[in-house]
């Protein structure tokens, strides 16, 4: 298998950075068994950028082995938690070495600013394993009173091999969402990244080597979604799969976890999330923190605040600094020192904004600002505002996932809970208001799994994160996400009870 090798000579990072491209399977990096290859390319430009290995469902099973004999041996119940952390502490020690080049590196997959990539995406990936390493030694059951001729008590086991399927928009914190967790807690891994961006994956596969983590503990193959991706859902011997992505594609996952194994399913969907600005909101924090809501990661979060009510006592103010600050926004080569907003991260997801850009003015919504491609080269997309919208408008129901906005006027708070409860998903929502009680009442009232009061975008290791209705099932980060990685055994020990 080969490896890629790319040169960074720009005004955020100069470096070189190699990478492996091959299968990550048993500990090695190995050609697929069809022996054909996925390109990559730089959204930045469209160029070409490497090939990596493209897995097939024989690799599936050849990385599900693996990962059952490691189980079987050098982990799983044989991996005591202080071993598992002291692994998991140096990768995130090894990570935390290689932050200007897992920026880099994710930048130019992605199309994410370097800048942002690095003080958002690596510094919280960093934090994320570090926080499980903490608790590989914490997992612990309970003992149960009954009564004095018995003892019971629980354990909370791994599961085995579990697979995990990951999106494009976070590639590096969604591999470390997932993994740490499930290592915490001494399960093997299949792991597939998006075909769109491998990179960061397989720069991880390499510091997961030289952690000394055993071999087929962690094995990652990069490949298609129907194809690989079919086949970790649908293996009959991979005992629980966690998948983040659209929420089309979470329902085939959880069919096919239906019609094989049963295996649990955790995911992580799509949203269309409110944020709701009250008239008594410090206009210009709601102003910052929404433009971020919507516009970070270009617009690519599967909680960003794009369904935004103002109330209609500071509307029109709203509008107007809203509307300054999102033509503020400085787009260009992610690799540019003073750039906010790179480009969109494939062809296919520029085409996707662009058909909702398009559909929201045929359907009669006013376009504020934006609505059209930045420059000629590469994918980027101006900030763009809607308004004058309808609730059965495509725009308003669906998630574009670029940087688009949809801002509605409301009068009252019921009015406003009503509304932004009027969605399959429910993911997060931010409430801005000064007011004490408005915000906690409102807060409370509506259905999502993450609110954020007068901020957005807030996330902590140890804070859970996941969705209400069809964003998803589960939730990953904190102590929550181990629930889904261990098994609850009962036992029940007779001490003095005879028949
Ligand atoms: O996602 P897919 P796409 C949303 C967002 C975006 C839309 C489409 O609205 O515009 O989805 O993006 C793998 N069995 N989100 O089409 O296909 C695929 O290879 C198993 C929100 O790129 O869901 C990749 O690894 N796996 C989201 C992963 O699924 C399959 C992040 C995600 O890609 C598969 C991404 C199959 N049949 C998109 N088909 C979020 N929650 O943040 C594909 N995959």
């Amino acid at each position: 298998p080969g490896s890629f090798s790319h040169h960074f000579d720009t005004p955020s990072y100069k470096g070189t950075v190699t990478i492996p491209t091959g299968l990550f399977i048993n500990g090695s990096f190995v050609d697929g068994s069809d022996k054909t290859t996925i390109d990559v390319l730089n959204p930045a430009t469209g160029n070409f950028l490497t090939k990596v290995s493209e897995a097939t469902p024989q690799d599936v099973d050849t990385a599900v082995k693996a990962a059952q004999d490691a189980f079987a041996t050098t982990w799983g119940l044989n991996a005591p938690g202080a071993k598992r952390g002291e692994l998991l502490y140096k990768l995130g020690t090894l990570m935390d070495a290689a932050r200007d080049e897992l920026s880099a590196l994710e930048a130019l997959d992605n199309g994410k600013t370097f800048n942002w990539a690095k003080t958002v995406d690596i510094d919280l990936s960093v934090a994320v394993v570090k926080y499980y390493a903490g608790w590989a030694d914490k997992i612990t059951g309970q003992t149960l009173e009954t009564d004095e001729r018995k003892l019971v008590y629980t354990r909370h086991e791994p599961i085995g091999v579990v697979g995990q399927i990951i999106p494009w928009n976070f590639p590096l914190l969604m591999f470390v969402w997932k993994i740490a967790p499930a290592l915490a807690t001494g399960n093997t891994i299949v792991l597939k990244p998006s075909e769109f961006t491998p990179l960061t994956a397989l720069r991880m596969c390499a510091m997961i080597q030289e952690a000394g983590f055993p071999p087929g503990v962690v094995n990652v193959i990069t490949g298609y979604g129907n194809t690989v991706g079919a086949a970790i859902s649908s293996h009959m011997d991979i005992l629980k799969i966690a998948f983040t992505g659209s929420t089309i594609v979470g329902r085939k996952i959880m069919e096919a976890a239906a019609k094989s194994n049963l295996k649990p399913v955790t995911l992580e969907l799509g949203g269309k999330s409110p944020n709701i600005i009250f008239n008594d909101a410090d206009l210009d924090n709601a102003v910052e923190w929404t433009a971020f809501g919507l516009y970070w990661n270009h617009g690519a979060a599967c909680c960003a605040g794009s369904r935004i009510f103002v109330q209609s006592g500071i509307y029109d103010k709203f509008l107007e600094k809203f509307t300054e600050k999102s033509k503020s926004i400085r787009i260009g080569d992610p690799f540019g020192k003073d750039i906010d907003q790179g480009p969109m991260s494939s062809e296919a997801q520029f085409n996707r904004i662009m058909g909702y850009i398009e559909s929201g003015k045929a359907d009669g919504a006013t376009v504020h600002m934006g609505g059209e491609r930045f420059g000629t080269e590469g994918y980027y997309i101006n900030p763009t505002i809607f308004t004058d919208t309808t609730p059965e408008m495509k725009i308003v129901k669906e998630e574009i996932f670029g940087p688009v906005g949809i801002i509605i006027k409301f009068e009252d708070e019921d009015d406003v809970v009503r509304q932004a409860n009027d969605t399959l998903y429910g993911l997060v929502a931010g409430v801005f208001s000064q007011d004490i009680d408005r915000a906690i009442r409102t807060a409370h009232r509506v259905q999502a799994g993450t609110i954020w009061v007068n901020c957005f975008h807030n996330f902590a290791p140890n804070i859970p994160f996941g969705g209400y209705r069809q964003s998803g099932i589960g939730r990953e980060m904190g102590e929550y996400a181990l629930h889904h990685y261990t098994n609850v055994k009962a036992v029940h020990v007779n001490i003095g009870h005879r028949m």
